[in-house]
């Protein structure tokens, strides 16, 4: 039988989801588009073939004609909405962040506890983007010795909105870096310093973050939100015999003028296309069988993102290191095979 799924948010990312259950997921059927914005959701849902447009998530999440659901409405809705999915026994995929604020992790956290079954997933996607699985690869097999350093580069064209701030750099863009840094050396941050250069004018400037991990490893972190030329993401992962880096993703070379040329994206959604489409069917299958991906974030690597965000932003506030505390891991999330839902 078909999955029948909602996605929750018809903006950048919700229209990106949309599209790649339509065109990507066989085994599917785009259910409900739900938005408060019926126009926008309409024209997703036409062009797509969804078979039906909402704009309540509550109601949308409790219906009998969906079976899952994938959440990229505004962050402040991600863990209430991640919840009701909880409450009502539906596997969710919700886009990062699960929320900025630990505290509501928490509660998500213990609200699929007492539900004693796997029900989300999060969409940090760069744990499937074939980079960083090679990285992760390479040091499980033991040939680049013991990691020793992780730098990592973060660059936008531009921010998304003119308020945008450092502290933001930091919760909303450097928590992809916190996730996957996580995920690849299969540590924990301990302690976190952050600065940022002057630029010449008003608008904000690069954050640069060093982080130790309880494996006393060094990770560096560059997250340049105004980088101008387009979106860029670098990281390099060094072991004591030898490093790993990411390429620049490009199908194509211009030469011309005696130069050479290849193009960047202008933003995240086609550099990890391939990422997202993996992590898509990756959730697909969580829904079908119920087995918590093994590759995939859940509550308490959201929560982690939130607790290294939130003292990230202290650390810049205060130009002090500061220390990372996180709560005792529950034995609950070191199973990675859910019990299903
Ligand atoms: C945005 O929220 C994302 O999630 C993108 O993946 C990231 O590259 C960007 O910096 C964030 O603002």
């Amino acid at each position: 039988m078909s999955i029948r799924l909602a996605v929750i948010g018809a903006g950048l990312m919700g229209a990106d989801h949309a599209k790649i259950v339509a065109e990507d997921l066989p085994g599917t059927t785009l259910q409900v588009i739900c938005d408060m914005d019926s126009a926008r959701a309409k024209s997703i849902a036409d062009r797509l073939g969804a078979q039906d447009v909402a704009a309540d998530p509550e109601v949308v999440i409790t219906r009998d004609d969906v079976d899952a659901v994938i959440i990229a409405s505004p962050d402040f809705t991600h863990a209430p909405l991640s919840k009701a999915c909880i409450q009502a026994g539906k596997r969710v995929l919700c886009e990062k962040p699960l929320s900025q604020k630990p505290a509501e992790c928490i509660d998500v956290i213990e609200a699929e506890m007492a539900a004693d079954a796997r029900h989300v997933m999060l969409g940090f996607m760069r744990r499937y983007d074939q980079a960083y699985i090679e990285m992760k690869q390479a040091l499980a097999e033991g040939a680049l010795g013991r990691a020793l350093m992780m730098h990592n580069f973060h660059r936008n064209v531009e921010t998304p909105a003119a308020d945008f701030t450092g502290a933001m750099a930091i919760t909303n863009s450097a928590p992809h870096e916190f996730d996957v840094v996580r995920h690849v050396l299969n540590a924990e941050f301990t302690s976190v310093t952050a600065m940022q250069p002057k630029r010449s004018d008003a608008r904000v400037a690069p954050v640069v973050m060093v982080l130790e991990t309880d494996d006393g490893q060094l990770v560096t972190i560059e997250v340049n939100n105004n980088a101008d030329y387009g979106y860029d993401v670098r990281a390099e992962l060094v072991g004591e015999r030898g490093s790993i880096a990411m390429n620049n993703v490009a199908y194509s070379r211009t030469d011309m003028k005696l130069a050479s040329a290849t193009r960047y994206d202008a933003d995240w959604r086609g550099r990890y296309h391939e990422a997202y489409v993996r992590q898509n069917r990756d959730f697909l299958r969580f829904v079908e069988t119920g087995d918590f991906p093994a590759i995939a974030s859940d509550c308490w690597d959201g929560y982690c993102a939130a607790i290294v965000a939130e003292t990230g932003a202290k650390a810049l506030e205060t130009g002090q290191k500061q220390p990372i505390q996180l709560m005792t891991k529950p034995e609950f999330y070191s199973a990675r095979q859910g019990k299903a839902a």
